[in-house]
């Protein structure tokens, strides 16, 4: 007899790795090398992601929460569901619909993303649902919408990077944070082209740069500004591009002027004569005498300020005026993060958003989507909060008094997260969905067990825009429940005016017949084509289409076809070191740990090392400590304890803290950027003090 051996997707980052898996009560990973993105290679987490199916810490009880004794009582699933909805209905007839808040996830499949959508607006009848994707990739949303008329993460296949000539990673930990797609990058560098890594500290990824740049935190929109300024000077903007395909460039020519080398070094710390080389690069020839083709790649480095729309504008910028956007083997890109983020960010749990990509403001969207979920479209709510603003007003006078969490550990990932931890308690009612105690789940009332991953189907779509199956390869084990059946749980007890579907694929239908004619345009898609064809690539508006791996050859989604320039300028940080916190704080992540934690610092195969604080030895130097000593660090709102981590990688004005263990977000600020509302994780001013000395 043949163990069964299930095709599907490692259940983290957005690369969506191919594996298989073996055995069906506890699998084992085995590669799976025809998938062509990752052709057998995964990365640790990978490897050992099998290891939390059944895991001794795993949920498989509803548990309610005694708020006087903090203790967790096991109770059947009508119980359970019954007190929720009972609870949910008495808040929703005291104080209105917007008494009850969602938060989703960009892990979830598009199949729940979609439902948890649909669930807010029609069962609940809430404006207020958000997810964590906005702490994600929302400034290269917002951007990407902007500049390109439509948001889609790279608007090409990954592998085409191997075909570029010059690569340029913008805050992108990409050896760390998805290893097997630095692959493309040495066999960039073997056919001789070049890569470049602007990133404050000397990563793994930057170890693999022939030109690496080191400049201040939050200074990236500057630098592209120095980037234009050159290329404009040396008269190596293509001009019959831009004349042809863009608009607004006059005014972003003209703005750029003011942004000579000398000035951006004074800003960014970048040597003039790095910023002279970095541009000479952009602007080379091939042999044929052709432009370089140029690939500009964003990630949350430099996405995670306050100006991190703005700043990926800036790079689009630099993109546009070289004539690379819709090239071939060109163009710019955001590496999305999370497992589903793009497929997170187009089904309608977003504030403002309906499935399809499509705007809730939009009477003729409102009218489509109502038609395909047969409700009135004026019963449909307007926008509502975005992440971070919906869980500071959680408790307030006008802010939800209920909150329902799916697929976020925000207690850990939330930035000034002690106050994020008073909102929560301020709650009548805590709702969380997980499969394991989370440390936000800790805090809930009520926790409902779901199954995860290899125990359901459902597709994803990776940061590539190729939607993809993961398909269901273990038993669950009993006592879990579906999402799905979950939210159909509550949807019948809340007597919602229509049923909610439990069977994944029935929900992608309908998820298709909501998004067809919307810019993320399903319709074509189905999980037979899906197997057959290694993904398919959205748009794809009907099954005789062959699905879009390549966007923008011909025109952007803009109604005229072109794309637009916007002009950009430095504002800055939202806190600029001073002399009580000299320091610039940044955080992030290390290859081993996932996100917050919640599933891999389980998984005892990885590494679990605990917070440290990374630091230049000139800066251990003069605070008097060495490799290994606890440090305290302090913020304006808050302070932890970790042992410092010496290095000669990190810029002597930085120090790095990975957010992966709660304590880097009780340190980081909730200033948030006025386009795409992203916290500044990657910025803040801090001060460091030998501990206890
Ligand atoms: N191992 C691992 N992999 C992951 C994840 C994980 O948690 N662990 N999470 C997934 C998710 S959801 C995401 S979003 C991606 C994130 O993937 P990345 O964006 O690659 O990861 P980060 O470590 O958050 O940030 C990247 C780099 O930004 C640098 N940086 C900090 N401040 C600045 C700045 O001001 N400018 C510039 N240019 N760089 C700066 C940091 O030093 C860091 O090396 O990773 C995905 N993959
Ligand atoms: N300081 C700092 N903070 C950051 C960042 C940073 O760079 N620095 N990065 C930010 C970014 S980019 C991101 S994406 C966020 C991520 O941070 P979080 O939103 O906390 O994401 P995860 O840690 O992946 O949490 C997912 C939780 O949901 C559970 N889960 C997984 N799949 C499912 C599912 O299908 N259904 C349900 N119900 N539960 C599920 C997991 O067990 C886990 O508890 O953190 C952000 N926070
Ligand atoms: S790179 Fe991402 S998708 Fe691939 S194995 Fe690692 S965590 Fe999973
Ligand atoms: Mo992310």
């Amino acid at each position: 007899m043949t163990t069964a051996s299930t095709a599907t997707h490692c259940p983290y980052c957005s690369l969506q790795c191919g594996m298989r898996l073996v055995g069906r009560r506890s699998p084992e990973v085995q590669e799976w090398p025809e998938f062509e993105v990752n052709a057998g290679a995964l990365c640790r987490k990978g490897w050992s992601a099998a290891r939390l199916l059944g895991d001794r810490e795993r949920l498989t009880t509803p548990l309610l929460r005694d708020r006087t004794t903090g203790e967790f009582t096991p109770v059947g699933w009508d119980e359970a569901l019954d007190l929720v909805a009972a609870r949910l209905a008495a808040l929703r007839s005291q104080h209105g619909p917007d008494a009850v808040g969602v938060f989703g996830g960009g892990g979830l499949t598009n199949e729940k993303a979609y439902q948890l959508g649909k669930f807010a607006r029609v069962v609940l009848g809430t404006s207020q649902i958000d997810y964590n994707g906005r702490w994600c990739m929302s400034s290269a949303a917002s951007a990407g919408t902007r500049a390109f008329g439509v948001d889609r993460g790279l608007p090409f296949p990954l592998a085409d990077v191997e075909q570029a000539d010059v690569v340029v990673l913008v805050g992108s930990n990409l050896a760390e944070t998805m290893p097997p797609a630095a692959r493309h990058l040495d066999r960039l560098r073997e056919r001789g082209g070049r890569v470049v890594v602007v990133d404050p500290r000397r990563t793994a990824t930057a170890e693999r740069a022939d030109l690496f740049v080191q400049p201040v935190p939050g200074t990236d929109l500057p630098l592209a500004l120095g980037v234009l300024h050159l290329l404009v000077a040396a008269g190596a903007v293509d001009e019959e591009y831009v004349a042809d395909r863009t608009t607004g460039f006059e005014a972003v020519r003209a703005s750029v002027s003011a942004w000579w080398p000398e000035r951006v070094e004074r800003v960014s710390g970048v040597p003039a004569a790095q910023l002279r080389e970095l541009a000479d690069l952009l602007a080379s020839r091939r042999p044929t005498g052709e432009r370089a083709r140029v690939v500009v790649l964003t990630a949350r480095g430099a996405e995670q300020h306050v100006s991190g729309s703005d700043t990926v504008l800036a790079w689009i910028n630099v993109a546009l005026a070289l004539g690379q956007c819709g090239r071939p083997y060109a163009g710019y890109g955001c590496l999305t993060g999370q497992g589903n983020g793009q497929g997170g960010r187009e089904h309608g749990q977003k504030a403002d958003q309906l499935p399809g990509y499509r705007s809730i403001e939009d009477p003729a969207a409102r009218a489509h989507v109502a038609g395909v979920w047969g409700v009135d479209p004026a019963s449909l709510p307007g926008k509502g909060r975005s992440a971070h603003e919906l869980l500071m007003a959680l408790g307030t006078d006008d802010g939800p008094r209920a909150l329902l969490v799916h697929g976020s550990n925000l207690v850990v990932s939330a930035p000034n997260a002690s106050r994020v931890v008073e909102r929560l308690a301020a709650l009548d009612l805590l709702v969380v969905c997980d499969f394991v105690l989370s440390e936000t789940a800790a805090l809930a009332d009520v926790v409902l067990p779901v199954t995860q991953w290899a125990e359901e189907s459902g597709t994803m779509t990776n940061l590539e825009g190729r939607v993809l199956l993961r398909q269901r390869a273990v038993t669950p084990p009993a006592g879990v429940r579906t999402e799905l059946e979950v939210l159909a749980g509550l949807a019948e007890r809340l007597d919602s005016p229509v049923p909610l579907a439990t069977d994944p694929e029935e929900v992608f239908t309908e998820l298709r017949a909501a998004s067809a004619g919307g810019k993320a345009d399903y319709a074509g898609i189905t999980w037979q084509r899906i197997r057959d064809e290694q993904g398919v690539f959205w748009p794809c508006p009907d099954v005789d289409h062959p699905g879009t791996p390549r966007m923008f050859a011909d025109r952007f989604a803009h109604p005229d076809g072109r794309a637009r320039f916007h002009v950009v300028d430095h504002a800055g940080l939202a806190e600029e070191p001073c002399a009580d916190f000299p320091v610039h704080l940044t955080t992030g992540r290390v290859l081993a740990q996932y996100q917050s934690g919640a599933q891999t610092r389980r998984i005892r195969d990885l590494p679990d090392t605990g917070p440290y604080v990374e630091l230049h030895p000139l800066l251990a130097t003069r605070l008097g400590t060495a490799d290994g000593e606890p440090l305290e660090v302090v913020t304006r709102r808050g302070r932890m304890v970790a042992p410092g981590r010496v290095s000669e990688s990190i810029r002597p004005d930085t120090v790095f803290v990975p957010f992966h263990w709660a304590g880097a977000n009780r340190l980081t600020s909730d200033a948030l950027d006025p386009a795409s509302r992203m916290p500044e994780f990657k910025a803040c001013a801090a001060r460091l003090a030998v501990a206890g000395g």
